[in-house]
């Protein structure tokens, strides 16, 4: 396996530099130990980096096994530790990723669905390590609790990337493709205001069914949502977790309509399956949503089916997020194999959808927006 074979020959040139060139001074130290999140024992004192010349002849070392192996056709072995299979915009990515890393093109994916279980999440990335895979993928549940396990990535030789949600408390990870949820919960709260001023709406009391807690999901389309609230004077009524359920949305909005009966005119879900939920619990409370109705129902993912509930009058406007980031992940891996050094950072395109009569002229942070009129065939184009 290419991994094991490049660690033989980065430890052989590592001993042979560190005997003939002692008189280096060894770069500094790596940061002292990360504070270490709850659910991990605090990380061990970081040893001492290798001394400048050595890390020299380490990258020869590591481009001439990553060319060699490039040349070679050598199958590249990925670890995936996946969120879960919560939602249709989960099994896309699931399967974007799949598509993309299959034998046929090359790769060996070790798949690991964590089911929603952030230490079921970090046992799978230490299994890939113990594998020996030459890169991991990781779709962080939550945002928080990473930088142990990824400083162990790294003592491993092994990259990281970092898809979909972010991790926010350390950047020991190649690169992140994912979205930005904050400007997803600004554009919802921005196409409201329009919205409702074309509508004659002079208040907006509302209800919000979060997804995953902690999630960077969640909390960016809380903020971004809670922004644009705020800056207008709306109300939010309440925000709970629907854990990006279709179970969870239907739980929640049946403890809603009993709670604010008469008093909500507008429903955000934070994704299209708890928007799902929130419908048949609804439909099931004799409350009328979507336009022409009593509630505005925002939703989040525009995956097929949300779209096809758009088309038919039942959610007035769907935020995308978009699942099909593979192959950039792909493009990544191609520019380490090549030892170069990707983008740190890479953002999916991303649409705002609805019908005619719900497509209104807004920016967000200064940037005009374009509304996606949903058709049956964009509706045939979507993941
Ligand atoms: C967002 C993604 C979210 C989706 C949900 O990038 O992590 O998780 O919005 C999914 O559908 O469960």
């Amino acid at each position: 396996m290419k991994k094991k074979l490049l660690s033989a020959v980065l430890s052989a040139v590592m001993v042979a530099g560190l005997v003939a060139g002692c008189g280096s001074a060894a770069a500094p130290a790596a940061d002292a130990a990360a504070p270490a999140p709850a659910a991990e024992e605090a990380a061990p004192a970081a040893e001492e980096a290798p001394a400048a010349e050595v890390v020299e002849s380490a990258e020869a070392a590591e481009e001439a096994v990553a060319a060699d192996a490039g040349a070679s056709g050598d199958v590249i072995t990925v670890g995936f530790a996946q969120v879960g299979h919560e939602s249709d915009w989960r099994t896309a990515s699931t399967k974007s990723c799949q598509d993309v890393f299959s034998s046929a093109n090359g790769y060996d994916l070790s798949f690991v669905d964590c089911d929603n279980d952030s230490a079921a999440q970090l046992e799978a990335v230490r299994g890939f390590i113990e594998q020996g895979v030459d890169y991991i993928i990781i779709d962080p549940i939550v945002s928080t609790g990473w930088d142990t396990v990824l400083t162990e990535c790294e003592d491993a030789g092994i990259p990281v990337i970092v898809i979909d949600r972010t991790i926010d408390d350390s950047d020991k990870y190649a690169a992140w493709v994912g979205s930005n949820f904050l400007t997803e919960g600004k554009a919802a709260g921005e196409w409201l205001k329009a919205y409702a001023e074309k509508q004659g709406i002079k208040e907006i009391n509302a209800l919000v069914i979060s997804g995953t807690t902690g999630a960077s999901a969640q909390i960016g389309r809380s903020d971004g949502f809670k922004e644009i609230a705020d800056r207008e004077g709306w109300t939010i009524l309440d925000e709970q977790t629907g854990d990006f359920t279709e179970e969870g949305g239907q739980q929640v909005m049946e403890s809603y309509c009993k709670s604010y009966e008469g008093k909500f005119n507008v429903v955000v879900c934070q994704n299209d399956n708890e928007a799902f939920g929130a419908m048949t619990a609804m439909d099931n409370a004799g409350v009328k949503y979507g336009p022409g109705n009593d509630v505005i129902l925002i939703s989040f993912d525009a995956c097929t089916a949300g779209l096809e509930d758009v088309k038919a009058g039942k959610i007035t406007a769907d935020f995308e997020c978009n699942p099909l980031a593979a192959p950039f992940v792909e493009e990544v891996i191609k520019t380490l194999q090549s030892g170069g050094t990707p983008e740190k950072e890479v953002y999916m395109v991303e649409h705002w959808y609805a019908l005619p009569d719900q497509i209104v002229d807004f920016s967000v942070d200064g940037e005009a927006q374009t509304m996606t009129e949903v058709t049956d065939e964009v509706i045939a184009a979507q993941y």
